[in-house]
């Protein structure tokens, strides 16, 4: 593998809602570099870059992917990132790993809400930004339409470097607009193109988008500007360099344009993320904190600092073992030796540095500043770590967590897929942190929690194909939770002769309600020896067990207190376990006596959409008991907050993407319990005792 000089490094993102074509943009450049020989297409499965069988079958990412082309002397590492909603905090690892981003857009849908909010967290991170019109080959494709879209959802006025040629059936090509060239594409695919002058027919509109471009470029110099408005036009040497230091300052948003698929547009694109994008010296310093002392420190962007890599992203594989992606930042780590995990402050033996491209990699000796690239079978590292020179630990910040929305128990299939399901999930886990484990107490069963049904689906179809282990989902459970409305006390009495020795433990409870979120409390209010010391934990102990299975529907009790007060003993029959039960039946008594009520988990939700649907989404959160917190506008889409109920928003993915067209995001997480309204109670009620028979027959 070919080492380059750090100055010809491009760390490049691809980031755009779902099917904008960032995967076919970039399986074009790696065409028009010669990494491959044929054009790969998503749609056709041959996409170097979709090659998890997932992916196939979706005909869309669901991770990011990482590889690497040569272009005029330098050397573009490219990052393609998922663009789903179910998938997308790869997309939010993938803007940490970069230098800088691409945006791409869909000629025809314009920018969606997705593309926005990663447009926002891009521009917060201090990346420099270019914007990819694509699908301008598209029936209904309209270029113009697509750029007062831009202007309105991400608030820019793009500076145009290149314009289409024609548009949907009759595209033939671009004009740069830096060189006053026209570019014909041939029609095969090939990339191939001629040069020539501008079609006399369009002359006036070129002179008008070259205006804008130059006007772009100027104004963001207040020298050139000056100038410009003396003399009408730049030379071309001061247009490049303005434009290059505009970029890099986040003040120029270049924007190209063409069609992934039919491979047009494509080499100005590339000669674009060279001028324009900045080398990894050219970043500032990252920011973290001192492993040692817990101060604040900066590393700068040099190959003679201290060694220290964010480490993004962890593939499991069944053949490598893991592989844990990493992006340098700081100096440099030769592989086959030692390294220190700064965050978990542990020593972690490197093996062989992989390049990676797609799904193949390749070796090279040392990690170096800007390098995007992976390493197998690490003990100790997980998402989110920092690698980092041991004498100079250093600790970057990790990655923005996430909220799992949904949640589905999952049953192994068979009793060996059982045998393998919790080494097999939490390998699952490692390699996608969004992805969240628990284990059931009352039923006993996993549950597994992500950002959506299709994000948990697609999980464990890899679980399936990398390790051999079949699950089925059951559908996604409530947690509710019980509680007791007023105070009232009660006897637990356990009585049992039977020929020798017996059982015999009595006690006097009374249980009174706690706030919200207080838990479980036990005071032990026995004077006077009525309960021997030694059985009281007993009874606390069959108290607590008896609450964590429920009393009416089966849902742990809270927010409780029991105050054990007087009992009963007998010198030989009394026993742990005779105390354990009456614990639990008085318990049971003075709560069914104080009243048991059903509490329901209340989310945050906070729902983007366009503008225009918001009465509809407004409406369809009222049928859902959602209450309206606040909206706010944001660039041609309104940010709805609410709180709604966990049982009314479970289906609530598939729903909002028909509300809106699937331009729609939601994020949603967990606030706090509320009492169930007693009609829905009833319900929930009526089902867990219906399930409790029908367990009870199937033991018979
Ligand atoms: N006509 C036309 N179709 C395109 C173009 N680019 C992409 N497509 C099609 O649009 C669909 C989505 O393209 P992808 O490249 O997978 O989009 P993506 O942005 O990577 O999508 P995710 O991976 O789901 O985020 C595929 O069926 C492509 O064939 C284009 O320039 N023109
Ligand atoms: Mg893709």
């Amino acid at each position: 593998m070919k080492d380059y000089e750090r100055q010809v490094l491009r760390d490049v993102g691809l980031f755009a809602h779902g099917g904008a074509g960032k995967t076919s943009v970039a399986e074009a450049m790696l065409f028009c570099a010669g990494v491959t020989t044929r054009l790969g297409l998503v749609s056709e499965g041959n996409s170097v870059l979709d090659f998890a069988p997932e992916a196939k079958n979706r005909v869309s990412s669901i991770s990011l992917a990482v590889t690497g082309l040569e272009w005029e002397k330098h050397k573009i590492n490219l990052v393609d990132t998922p663009g789903d909603m179910n998938f997308v905090a790869d997309a939010r690892a993938a803007l940490r790993a970069v230098d800088a981003a691409v945006f791409v857009v869909d000629a025809v849908d314009g920018v969606k809400v997705i593309t926005g909010k990663l447009w926002g967290e891009a521009l917060e991170l201090g990346l420099p930004r270019l914007l990819f019109v694509n699908k301008l080959d598209r029936e209904r494709a309209d270029f113009e339409a697509t750029l007062e879209s831009i202007k309105t959802s991400l608030e820019v006025t793009p500076c145009p470097l290149t314009v289409p040629l024609g548009e949907q059936d009759k595209l033939q090509g671009v004009v740069d607009l830096v060189r006053m060239k026209a570019l014909m594409y041939e029609k095969d695919g090939s990339g191939k193109y001629k040069e020539g002058e501008i079609p006399k027919e369009i002359a006036d509109e070129v002179a008008e988008y070259r205006e804008k471009m130059v006007e772009a470029v100027a104004e963001s110099n207040d020298a050139l500007l000056e100038k410009y408005l003396e003399e009408g036009d730049l030379n071309p040497k001061e247009l490049a360099e303005a434009l290059r230091a505009g970029v890099l300052a986040g003040k120029v948003v270049p924007l190209l344009c063409g069609s992934g698929v039919k491979n047009l547009g494509i080499q100005p694109l590339l000669r674009a993320l060279v001028a324009c994008f900045p080398s990894p010296l050219q970043r500032p310093a990252v920011k973290g904190t001192d492993a040692k002392t817990g101060a604040e420190a900066i590393r700068p962007a040099k190959e003679d600092a201290p060694f220290s890599a964010l480490v993004f992203k962890t593939i499991a594989d069944p053949y490598r073992g893991k592989l844990t992606l990493f992006r340098v930042f700081s100096g440099a780590q030769a592989g086959d030796s030692n390294t220190y995990n700064a965050s978990k402050k542990v020593r972690e033996r490197l093996g062989q540095i992989l390049q990676l491209s797609g799904e193949s990699a390749e070796g090279i000796g040392t990690a170096r500043l800007g390098d995007i690239v992976a390493v197998a079978k690490l003990k100790e590292t997980q998402t989110g770590h920092t690698l980092s020179d041991e004498a100079n630990p250093l600790v970057l910040p990790g990655l923005p967590p996430t909220k799992p929305v949904i949640s589905f128990a999952v049953m192994p299939k068979t009793q060996a897929d059982e045998d393998k399901l919790t080494q097999a999930l939490s390998k699952l886990i490692e390699e996608d942190p969004t992805l969240e484990l628990k284990r059931d107490i009352q039923t006993n069963e996993f549950i597994l929690s992500g950002m959506g049904q299709v994000h948990i689906e697609t999980a464990l179809a890899i679980m399936q194909r990398k390790f051999g282990v079949g699950v089925n989902l059951k559908a996604p459970k409530v947690p509710y939770l019980e509680t007791i409305r007023g105070t009232a006390s009660a006897e637990g009495k356990y009585r049992k002769q039977t020929g020798g020795r017996g059982q015999f433990g009595w006690c006097w409870v009374e249980v009174a309600p706690l706030p919200r979120g207080s838990g479980v409390e036990f005071e032990d209010a026995i004077f006077g020896g009525s309960i021997p010391r030694q059985f009281i934990p007993s009874v606390e102990k069959g108290m607590r067990d008896k609450a964590a299975k429920g009393i009416i529907a089966g849902y742990p009790v809270t927010d409780f207190k029991l105050r054990l007060y007087d009992g009963k003993y007998h010198d030989v029959d009394s026993s742990d376990l005779a105390f354990q039960i009456a614990g639990s039946l008085g318990f049971k008594a003075a709560a069914e006596k104080a009243g048991v009520i059903l509490l329901e988990p209340i989310m945050n939700v906070e729902v983007t959409v366009p503008d225009e649907c918001m009465g509809d989404i407004t409406g369809d959160l009222n049928r859902r008991r959602g209450r309206l917190q606040g909206m706010e506008g944001r660039g041609g889409s309104q940010v709805i907050k609410a709180t709604a109920p966990l049982s009314e928003m479970l289906r609530y993915a598939p729903d909002l993407n028909s509300l809106t067209s699937g331009r729609g995001l939601f994020t949603m997480e967990f606030s706090h319990y509320e009492e169930c309204p007693s009609h829905i109670a009833e319900k929930v009620v009526a089902a867990a005792q219906r399930e409790k028979k029908g367990e009870e027959e199937e033991e018979e």
